[in-house]
């Protein structure tokens, strides 16, 4: 074994030695397949699918003499429809990443958060862990042990953590992400819109984006719907306090206040009510409380609307019409990462009733009905054991509408006693938690709380620097995951199979989790001998070949109707059973059963409101180290309108590449980032892409580069029907950057802090 050492000597020490580890890595058979091999100079053409996103494109790679030379879009694959994005094109870029995590690592001396580490076996690693989980588990019970864990590959290890009994097991996909508005359509429908989206975009003909920025937001079959649908003569809305990608192509760009989406929405509902264009059957036929919902936009006038969003009356009165003169073929695009300001499921419930008015829901163009194909799960003899309630929120009769295990929740829960119990340990997979959860110093705090922290990943993100045992998982294009059969609107089978074997000393997820059990006493739930036995056994249970599914990847089924124009009969899974445009089981629990405008908090004086989004070539943080990718973008900066910049308060004249730090209303400092001064973003907000602004070490490319929002979102408010944290909510004020800034930033880069 080493001597202790710097994480990213480590990193850089066994670099370039791909070693084999064949005797763990398992095929689907590929080598003896023929049809995987076109002819062509030996280069073989495996499909997979990606995980540079959580969207899952269907992936046709290119592997020749066991290197992955190209990656492109599997025409068969109902998301990708031939083509990656370009951050799927660059998946080499993880996979050949000279940072990657090689070798399992464990911090022996040092303090966590320090970023040093031993490298150790698996043999090391795994029984330190099973032996420290074992010890919470006898001293605090099971339920003291939480996963966190985001993307396709956590499926191994909430398998895993069901079985020790703990029912602590989130993602911030719900809480920082969609939560709100899976709440808010399921509160209007009986459903909420689901990830791939249920929405029609292909068919619309009139498109409104409230923040949603697709464009720079690059879900794949979306911003290809979305291309297709302007090309054919679609309209677009886009409702953004910053003139986004789309707003560029929009016929109206509403530069709303932030924080006053409800009251835009009210007032649209407003004139589509008064002015009767809604549709009068839809709505008689499968809405409830419609009378209400008239009453209640009664005064919401767009000069109402005006005061409180900043868009002039006849603007908003102009839209209204525009976008009813479309329907049912109008598409109020859901958006997807809606935790801004705190009131978002009823902002949420506000575009799903809008929605409703236009009659979309079910209608081509508008929100489609999906299906999915019907693959039975591996037929596990053992159940889940019992356990105490979860432990996300600190009474049980907090965001009563939650639906999934609030990781915010779970993070303030390891605070002692702030909840009914304590969490004692953290298990990490694929979650860079210091950048994504609010408030990273409330986490870190949480941390050091913490009797043990471990966590899984590729590369040696924030949260690996601040754990005890860090493991080293194969990327997506070394492993086989669990089947994928979504619901969509055309529904699908698909498989991740490893198109090389795993590098380094890495190790497939579901092997790892396998492991972890064998050495926990549970090893009955994990009956079978590799993920591809699972995963073949799925697919012959559900009758499909698996020769076909490794040659295509991907098996489309029928679905069965998406809308009324092709024989679809609406139904809804309400209490009510018809669209619940007044909504009953939100009165009962005391909240307004009908969207209420609150006003946001006003900046303090001299403070910007921070707006985050983006980058169309990047994912959240997770491919900033990508080498591949940051040719194209490899640093944030801050959007500042020009109007402001003109005559800074403490700052003079502010130019576009002029470095300055935001100081935010806690104090907060961030790294030194450039200004874009630019008219395209409104006055009292400043702009800049998530993700950037990394200080772990071993991100030897990434860290240093631009400047972390994640570090300045101090403030976060809680939505209070379902847990979601608002995000949105955080102010700052711009200073040029000094000297120390600077120096503080190159030690970061070099690796020195
Ligand atoms: N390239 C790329 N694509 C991605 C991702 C990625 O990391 N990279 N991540 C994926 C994921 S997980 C998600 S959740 C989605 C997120 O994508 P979206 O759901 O589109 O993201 P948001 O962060 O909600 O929206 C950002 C936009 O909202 C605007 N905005 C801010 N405040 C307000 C306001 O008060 N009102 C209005 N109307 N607009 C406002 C901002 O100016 C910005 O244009 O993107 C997905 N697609
Ligand atoms: N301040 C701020 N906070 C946010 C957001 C924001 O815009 N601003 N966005 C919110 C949204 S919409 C979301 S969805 C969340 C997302 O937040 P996260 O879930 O943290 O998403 P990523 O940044 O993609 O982090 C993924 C981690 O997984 C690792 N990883 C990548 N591939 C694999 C793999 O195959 N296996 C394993 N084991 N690990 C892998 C990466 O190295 C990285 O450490 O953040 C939320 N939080
Ligand atoms: S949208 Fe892009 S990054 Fe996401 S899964 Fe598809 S190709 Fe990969
Ligand atoms: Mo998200």
């Amino acid at each position: 074994m080493l001597n202790r050492r710097q994480f990213i000597q480590i990193g850089a020490g066994t670099a370039g030695v791909a070693a084999l580890s064949g005797a763990s890595t398992n095929w689907w058979g590929l080598d003896k397949n023929p049809l995987h091999d076109p002819g062509t100079e030996g280069e073989k053409i495996i499909p997979t699918f990606c995980e540079l996103c959580f969207w899952k494109c269907g992936v046709l790679a290119h592997v020749k003499d066991g290197r992955v030379t190209k990656l492109k879009g599997n025409p068969a694959h109902p998301l990708s429809l031939g083509k990656l994005c370009p951050r799927g094109v660059g998946g080499t870029g993880l996979l050949y990443d000279p940072d990657r995590l090689k070798t399992p690592l464990i911090r022996r001396q040092s303090k966590r958060g320090e970023q040093l580490f031993e490298e150790a076996t698996w043999e090391e690693a795994l029984d330190l862990m099973a032996n420290k989980m074992g010890q919470v588990r006898e001293k605090y019970g099971p339920e003291a042990i939480a996963l966190f864990s985001h993307g396709f590959g956590g499926a191994w290890f909430s398998h895993f953590f069901k079985a020790i009994g703990t029912p602590n097991i989130s993602a911030p996909s719900y809480a920082q992400c969609r939560g709100p508005r899976e709440v808010g359509y399921y509160l209007t429908y009986g459903q909420g819109c689901g990830s791939p989206e249920n929405i029609d975009i292909e068919n619309a003909r009139c498109i409104t984006l409230i923040g949603s920025h697709l464009g720079e937001n690059m879900h794949n079959t979306q911003v290809q719907e979305f291309a297709d649908a302007m090309a054919n003569g679609a309209q677009l809305v886009v409702v953004d306090p910053r003139f986004s990608t789309a707003a560029g192509k929009a016929r109206y760009w509403l530069p709303i206040k932030p924080g006053t989406d409800i009251a835009l929405l009210l007032a649209w509902m407003h004139v589509i009510i008064i002015e009767k264009r809604y549709d009068i059957d839809y709505i008689d036929k499968h809405a409830a409380g419609f009378t209400e919902l008239r009453e209640h936009i009664a005064d919401k006038t767009p000069e109402w609307a005006h005061v409180l969003t900043g868009i002039r009356p006849e603007l908003i009165r102009e839209t209204a019409r525009f976008i009813s003169s479309f329907k049912p073929a109008s598409l109020i695009h859901p958006g997807r990462r809606t935790t801004w300001y705190g009131d978002d499921t009823q902002r949420a419930r506000a575009m799903a009733i809008l929605a409703a008015l236009l009659g979309s829901w079910g209608r081509r163009g508008g929100y489609l009905n999906t299906s999915k194909l019907d693959v039975p799960g591996f037929p596990y003899t053992t159940s889940y054991p019992e356990h105490r309630p979860q432990v996300d929120r600190p009474k049980p009769s907090l965001y009563p509408l939650a639906d999934e295990v609030l990781a915010s929740g779970v993070c303030d829960a390891t605070i002692p006693g702030t909840s009914s119990y304590d969490i004692k340990a953290w298990v990490v997979y694929g979650t860079n938690l210091i950048q994504c959860l609010p408030n990273p110093r409330q986490t870190k705090k949480a941390i050091q709380e913490l009797d043990f922290i471990a966590s899984i990943d590729v590369l040696p993100s924030e949260i690996c620097g601040w754990s005890d045992v860090v493991l080293p998982e194969s990327t997506y294009l070394e492993r086989c995951d669990e089947v994928w059969t979504p619901d969509y609107k055309v529904p699908f089978l698909a498989v991740r199979q490893p198109v090389v074997e795993p590098m380094y000393n890495s190790k497939p997820g579901w092997w790892i989790a396998k492991e972890l059990a064998k050495r926990s006493g549970l090893e009955d739930y994990f009956p079978w001998k590799d993920s591809v036995e699972y995963a073949k056994f799925r697919v012959t249970a559900a009758g499909y070949d698996c020769d076909e599914l490794q040659r295509t990847g991907v098996i489309v089924g029928q679905g069965a109707p998406t809308c009324e124009e092709e024989g679809l009969a609406l139904s809804f899974s309400t209490d009510s059973g018809k669209i619940d445009l007044y909504s009953k089981p939100l009165a009962a629990l005391g909240f307004d059963p009908l969207p209420q405008y609150t006003p946001p908090d006003e900046a303090p004086a001299g403070m910007f409101r921070l707006l985050f989004g983006r980058a169309p070539v990047h994912t959240f943080g997770r491919t900033v180290n990508n080498r591949f990718l940051s040719l194209i973008t490899n640093d944030n900066e801050v959007w500042v309108n020009a109007k402001v910049a003109r005559d800074l308060t403490g700052v003079g004249i502010l130019k576009t590449g002029d470095r300055v730090v935001l100081i935010n209303q806690d104090g907060v400092r961030s790294e030194p980032i450039a200004a874009k001064v630019t008219e395209r973003i409104r006055g009292d907000c400043v702009y800049m892409i998530h993700g950037y602004g990394h200080s772990a070490k071993g991100l030897r490319f990434a860290r240093g580069r631009g400047a972390s929002d994640s570090e300045l979102v101090t403030q976060y408010k809680v939505d209070p029907i379902m847990g979601g944290t608002g995000m949105n909510v955080n102010f700052v004020r711009i200073e040029r950057a000094t000297q120390a800034d600077e120096a503080g930033a190159t030690r970061v880069r070099e690796g020195a802090a």
